[in-house]
């Protein structure tokens, strides 16, 4: 058994277990946290399985940039272009899924 095949994120990607999508194209899935830390919370993944950011830019730089632009356009679409863009890396970092993910956050002014 592969890594992705245990993976909840393939899993969501594969439409085995229910998200609320906001974005889809023929490499990459976005869909609402389900635990939000701000008014629009949206985790933008490759539809590829990657443990994390690192191995996502080592292996395929284009697909890294399409996420950025994304989350600009979630950003554009509910705040004017702002957001806040952040990767979890590593169990002591936070990273919870290790199938990389971009926590986008916008929709509202963020605490610094
Ligand atoms: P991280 O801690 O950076 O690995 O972030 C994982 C995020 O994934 C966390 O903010 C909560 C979210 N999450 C976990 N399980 C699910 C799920 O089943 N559905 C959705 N929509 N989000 C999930």
């Amino acid at each position: 058994m592969s890594e992705a095949d245990d993976c909840l994120f393939c899993k969501i990607i594969a439409g085995q277990i229910p998200s609320t999508k906001v974005f889809e194209d023929d490499t990459t899935y976005a869909f609402k946290d389900i635990n939000p830390k701000a008014k629009v919370h949206v985790l933008v993944v490759p539809k590829h399985h990657y443990a994390n950011v690192a191995e996502l830019a080592a292996a395929d730089p284009a697909e890294l940039a399409h996420i950025v632009a994304v989350a600009q356009h979630i950003a554009d679409e509910s705040f004017h272009g702002a957001f806040r863009l952040v990767f979890n890396t590593g169990l002591d970092a936070g990273q919870t899924v290790f199938h990389v993910h971009a926590h986008v956050m916008t929709g509202e002014k963020l605490d610094e």
